[in-house]
């Protein structure tokens, strides 16, 4: 019997795109996609060109608050997880104390990607300029859009932006895996030989890699108040130091009397995987948009790309990235 794969995600589709979208297609180079059939290179970063839909109406269309929070990161480099974090910690007034109810905590029933919308492949996407004035500030938005196209408005305003990033290895994996189920039935799926060779030729979602963390590493380093730079493997080392450090960055420190009552350790347990991945919600239930919630926890580890790639693959991976990333002061 064969097991029927959920339909492809909206933002991957071709159809339904504005005249402007269309005409800055045709004028774009191209390269196979790795799900949908073609990648679009716009502002130096390739998309497929649904996604280029929602970053134009979000580049013209969405204005940004001061108060506001973008979670911004590289696909597959734990974007759930800090999602989840992040909800938990703007909300934490509401639902970590010794009088209030841990669960009915939000995400006990929802998806972090439902908690915390991408601006250009969910927002932008629905709604070609959706009314977000009314949403309660501070505003907690993500997205992968690369720093040199996010609108104007993140820019000009003192809104915060929180980046994350993995080690390219398990980034490749965990996207290769993730793609895969988004394949349908007739496409099969892509052998990671194949798609290794995409991800070194910088052709993948959102990719080149290198040029998306380079772009908000150095803004981190210009303007350290404004974006804080994280890395999956960090988080995973020290959870408990960066997310105290998320909350100072934020400006909104965990006081003496809620670490005694240890509402950072309880942040922690109520995102971790094994919590998160176990919830109803997450193993049965669909985003709108199409997916599985359960394909956003795979194994939630540090190093799976072991398992995968060959002493070949990683020796050319590795000298790629120590080309990409010399002198910049970052490494994986
Ligand atoms: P997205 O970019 O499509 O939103 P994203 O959440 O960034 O996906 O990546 C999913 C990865 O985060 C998966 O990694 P894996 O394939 O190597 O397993 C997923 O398992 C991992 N992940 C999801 N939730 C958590 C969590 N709570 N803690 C740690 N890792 C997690």
């Amino acid at each position: 019997m064969q097991i029927s794969k959920p339909p492809m995600p909206k933002y991957l589709k071709q159809d339904e795109l504005t005249q402007e979208c269309k005409d800055l297609l045709s004028s774009l180079p191209t390269e196979s996609g790795w799900v949908a059939s073609t990648f679009y290179k716009y502002q130096g970063f390739w998309h497929p060109c649904r996604h280029l839909q929602g970053i134009l109406s979000c580049q013209k269309h969405f204005k940004a608050q001061h108060s506001d929070v973008i979670l911004a990161t590289t696909p597959k480099s734990g974007t759930t997880w800090l999602k989840a974090i992040l909800f938990a910690l703007m909300n934490r007034d509401q639902y970590f104390s010794k009088s209030k109810n841990i669960n009915n905590h939000p995400l006990k029933s929802n998806n972090p990607h439902v908690l915390v919308p991408f601006l250009e492949i969910k927002l932008y996407l629905d709604d070609e300029n959706p009314d977000l004035s009314l949403l309660k500030s501070p505003r907690l938005f993500s997205t992968h859009m690369p720093y040199v196209s996010l609108p104007n408005s993140v820019h000009d305003s003192q809104c915060k932006l929180v980046y994350l990033c993995r080690n390219p290895k398990d980034t490749l994996i965990s996207l290769w895996c993730f793609t895969n189920k988004l394949r349908l039935e007739e496409m099969g799926t892509s052998s990671l030989e194949e798609v290794f060779e995409k991800f070194c030729k910088g052709v993948s979602m959102y990719g080149p890699f290198w040029d998306h963390v380079l772009g908000y590493w150095g803004e981190s380093l210009k303007n350290p108040e404004k974006v804080l730079f994280l890395k999956y493997e960090d988080m995973k080392e020290k959870p408990t130091f960066h997310l105290k450090k998320l909350a100072e960055f934020l400006e909104c420190p965990f006081s003496f009397k809620e670490e005694k009552e240890k509402v950072v350790e309880g942040i922690l347990e109520l995102c971790s995987f094994d919590k998160l991945s176990n919830l109803k919600v997450n193993k049965d239930g669909k985003l709108p948009s199409g997916e599985d919630c359960s394909a956003f926890f795979r194994k939630g580890e540090v190093g799976d790309w072991k398992n995968y790639l060959t002493t070949e693959m990683v020796e050319r991976l590795d000298k790629i990235c120590k080309d990409k990333f010399d002198g910049s002061g970052l490494q994986f």
